[in-house]
């Protein structure tokens, strides 16, 4: 039976997409460390009637009339971004983490002024100055990475470099680290040269507020989040602030770059903030870290290489140069057999972006299924039989029906009731 009755009679092929969609999620191991699933509370708000309103402007101050309950959903899905994160400001429009860190852009810089960003190979992401992306272009981009050796990040080459190129942001936060980042330390070399501290926690964003991650919000100028990775919400953006920088983040976000909020998506988000609130979160937050580091020991078992020695957030990075197995071919056997996860660099690798020698991992998808411990045990069983034979296609179709049956076991939320 179709879950989307409605859609099943007006449009059976969209329908047999959805489902087909909804089956994969449901039978497979989802490692992607920037998915997850989101409840079905979230999954109702995103397909409310709130899609139907124009809202340009903020609470109080709209562009367009009929916003007697838009108002007040955005202002509770402020409250609540304000109270999880002890943020002094929060602003809930951005579409997503993109347009949320181009607001900081166009709220603080100009065109050729100097920033500051941890490099895209190292970890970092596109929009903290990575050349081909518009903060890379149309800004004059410094770039940190991390140690050769430690693979961590090398806080006196940062400071370094800041005190060299004294730029106007200094940005930190990743979409491969899988180490705790010192907000602490980069606050203070943003004091040093004056410049804003801007930390992006697109990642970690669920890690935060559930205590398992140290929080940039008392020490950052702002902090920028998407708000469907670890955070467990609907896909958007956010932007917390302190009080001094509210009206320049507003009028960036828009005027600026933005027209009409998606209130639906607010409204969502205003459940998952919500939900992120309650004690059952801060004990997945702690459990997504404890499958990372256990899904680290089971590989380092096994033989793995992995970027920094192992894990302390929600993702860990193999190294498969030492299995001589390129990242892609390995991500695209494990994806046959029902383990999903990304190819992706490490530092300083020799192979290009499009086929590298890393595969990225995270467990926030497996861990709100309950997967625990023993389950990250079996998981590193199966990756390294992967990874030994890619082409064994009889071992994958073992594994993937494995999976499956695991998979039955630990239903996902947002599909199973
Ligand atoms: N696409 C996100 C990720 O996978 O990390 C970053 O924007």
């Amino acid at each position: 039976m179709s879950r989307h009755p409605h859609i099943a009679a007006t449009d059976p092929e969209l329908d047999d997409l959805l489902g087909q969609e909804e089956r994969r999620q449901a039978e497979c191991i989802r490692l992607i460390p920037s998915e997850n699933y989101v409840s079905s509370a979230v999954l109702e708000a995103t397909g409310s009637v709130l899609t139907n309103k124009y809202s340009e402007g903020y609470p109080g101050r709209r562009y367009y009339e009929g916003q007697q309950v838009i108002d007040q959903v955005e202002q509770l899905a402020r409250d609540r971004a304000k109270a999880l994160f002890s943020a002094d400001f929060a602003n809930v429009q951005p579409y997503s983490g993109s347009p949320a860190n181009l607001a900081v852009y166009f709220a603080f810089c100009q065109p050729g002024d100097t920033v500051m960003g941890m490099a895209l190979p190292h970890g970092g992401h596109l929009t903290h100055g990575w050349n081909v992306s518009i903060s890379g272009a149309y800004f004059n981009s410094v770039q940190y990475g991390v140690d050769r050796e430690t693979q961590r990040i090398d806080y006196d080459q940062v400071r370094a470099l800041a005190l060299e190129h004294r730029p106007k942001l200094l940005w930190a936060g990743a979409t491969a680290y899988p180490r705790v980042i010192d907000f602490e330390a980069f606050a203070s070399i943003a004091k040093e040269i004056d410049a804003l501290f801007i930390a992006d926690i697109a990642h970690i964003a669920g890690l935060v507020a559930g205590g398992a991650h140290p929080s940039p919000v008392p020490h950052a100028d702002v902090v920028t989040t998407t708000t469907h990775k670890t955070l467990r919400g609907p896909r958007g953006g956010m932007i917390l602030c302190k009080k001094a920088h509210r009206k320049k983040i507003n009028a960036a976000v828009f005027p600026g770059l933005q027209g009409g909020p998606h209130n639906h998506t607010t409204a969502a988000l205003a459940v998952a903030l919500k939900e992120a609130a309650t004690p059952a979160f801060k004990q997945y937050a702690a459990q997504i870290v404890q499958n990372s580091r256990a899904l680290a020991e089971a590989l380092l078992a096994r033989g793995f290489d992995l970027v920094t020695g192992g894990s302390d957030n929600h993702l860990l990075l193999i190294d498969l140069t030492a299995k001589n197995v390129p990242g892609k071919v390995a991500a695209q056997a494990l994806d046959r057999a029902g383990i999903v996860c990304n190819y992706n660099t490490v530092p300083f690798d020799p192979r290009k972006p499009f086929d590298p020698s890393g595969l990225r991992l995270g467990t926030p998808a497996i861990t709100s299924r309950g997967m625990g411990l023993e389950q990250m045990k079996q998981l590193g069983h199966w990756i390294d039989q992967v990874v030994a034979a890619p082409e064994d296609e009889t071992v994958i179709a073992r594994i993937r029906g494995e999976v499956i049956e695991l998979c039955a076991q630990f239903p996902a939320p947002g599909l199973a009731d």
